[in-house]
């Protein structure tokens, strides 16, 4: 079995793996198969991401945010596979990053 670290490695360091990775966590977030994340959608999205660093759901507030900022591209208020792609590889590099501090102790 792969540490945590090697698997998320593995994933961001293949960009055909991410992809793959990437598609299934969206179809699994974007639960009306819409094609794209709405506010709701995105908000269960960010609770499991979150869940995952071990820090609390993101308020209403903190969702749109994300949206802002995440939905540059066509403005529509709603998050796409590539908006979501985008944020995917953050959370990755942010949960690298604290297992690397975490061995660090
Ligand atoms: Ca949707």
């Amino acid at each position: 079995m792969p540490s945590k670290k090697e698997a998320l490695l593995s994933v961001m360091n293949d960009e055909e793996k991410f992809h793959a990775v990437a598609q299934k966590a969206f179809s699994d977030v974007d639960q009306d198969g819409s094609g794209k994340l709405d506010k709701s959608e995105m908000k269960n999205c960010l609770a499991i991401f979150n869940k995952d660093l071990d820090i609390p759901a993101p308020s209403d507030e903190t969702v749109e945010k994300y949206i802002g900022i995440l939905d540059e591209g066509d403005g529509d208020g709603m998050v796409s596979i590539d908006e979501f792609k985008i944020l995917l590889k953050a959370m990755m590099e942010v949960n690298l990053m604290m297992i690397e501090m975490e061995e660090d102790e």
